[in-house]
């Protein structure tokens, strides 16, 4: 045995030389690459796809355009998806659609809920939840047979800012029971918008957010999240993923309770503190999603708002904000 050992150790030399030889040449032919030009022949390549490759800043691709989270949830673009296939998963799924028309608002809530008869959950079973101070003032549109109109009466707070906040409130005492035995999933938006395109069950999951349009090519630091730490919403600078928007999220009842009672408490925390957050219960919502990831994002097709964001990836709008004018809205 003893000669094959003395002969392994001039061997393994050899070999190891010629290691670091090749290295040394792969080294240099990677120094000689010109990486700009890499991405520039990349970009070529995708010249015919339908979302192009954005010009690089510091290097990074813009995180909104993804298709998936780097948590892997998946970012909902059209085309992303297969109809068929999803319909057919969901065929005895209850989706409810909570909406506030407080005061000024209450214009918006018939093109809203007409819209939505067009577009949102076609051929799913649906009950919309509409909360407004005077239920006997609302003018019902046609209801499609397998979809059900409620109307709730809520208190009509005097500053706008508690109207918009006081969903979180309502949201909790009404999936803590109530809408359990009624529905599966639901969906919480603004009623100042229209549904413009389809909007079915590929939007469902347990906890759904949706990209700000202001914000989805936006850099974190561009965020604006509540940064104040004496507020419950406080977000620490550095930490977040996407800015999300207050006028459409969704989820699983259940998982709709345990955000809504966060948001609240923390709303009412502030509150105690004479503070309010920067952007309201959109501030609480983007922390309660910092520290519990949504298991889907919508891409801003789900939110659009003609003139706010870069249209250039827009493919489909298919949940528009309706323009509004000051004076017709203010209280
Ligand atoms: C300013 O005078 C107002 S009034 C800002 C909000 C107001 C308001 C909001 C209201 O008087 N009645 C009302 O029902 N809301 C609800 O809160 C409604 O569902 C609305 O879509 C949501 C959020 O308010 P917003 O749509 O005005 O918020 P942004 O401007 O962020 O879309
Ligand atoms: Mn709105």
């Amino acid at each position: 045995m003893a000669p094959y050992k003395n002969m392994l150790l001039p061997r393994s030399y050899v070999i190891g030389a010629l290691v670091v030889f090749i290295l040394f040449i792969v080294g240099f032919c990677i120094q000689n690459i010109d990486w700009s030009q890499k991405v520039v022949e990349k970009s070529i390549e995708l010249e015919n796809c339908e979302r192009k490759l954005l010009p690089y800043t510091a290097n990074k691709r813009k995180m909104g355009l993804n298709v998936l989270t780097p948590w892997l949830a998946p970012i909902i673009w059209d085309g992303i998806y297969d109809m068929n296939i999803l319909d057919n998963k969901h065929n005895s799924t209850r989706i409810g659609l909570f909406v506030f028309a407080v005061k000024k608002y209450i214009r918006f809530l018939l093109p809203f809920l007409e819209s939505a008869e067009r577009y949102f959950m076609v051929g799913h079973k649906v009950t919309y939840y509409v909360f407004t101070e005077n239920v006997n003032n609302v003018v019902k549109p046609k209801v499609v047979d397998g979809r059900i109109l409620q109307l709730h009466n809520v208190v009509a707070d005097q500053r706008w800012q508690d109207v918009s906040m006081r969903r979180m409130d309502t949201l909790t005492i009404f999936t803590k029971e109530y809408m359990r035995n009624e529905i599966d999933y639901l969906v919480c938006a603004d009623v100042d918008m229209v549904f413009n395109d389809h909007v079915g069950v590929e939007i469902l999951g347990d906890l759904v957010a949706t990209l700000h349009p202001a914000f989805f090519l936006s850099e974190l630091k561009s965020f604006t999240y509540e940064h104040r730490r004496i507020s419950a919403a406080y977000i620490p600078k550095g930490q977040g993923d996407f800015y999300y928007a207050g006028a459409l999220y969704g989820g699983k009842v259940e998982e709709i309770y345990k955000l809504s009672k966060e948001c609240q408490k923390g709303i009412m925390e502030d509150k105690k503190k004479g503070i309010e957050a920067v952007w309201q219960e959109e501030s609480h919502l983007n922390r309660y999603l910092v520290y519990n990831k949504p298991t889907k994002v919508l891409s801003p097709e789900y939110l659009w708002a003609n003139g706010l964001g870069i249209e250039e990836f827009i493919k489909r709008k298919r949940f528009l904000a309706v323009p509004k004018k000051n004076e017709e809205v203010r209280n």
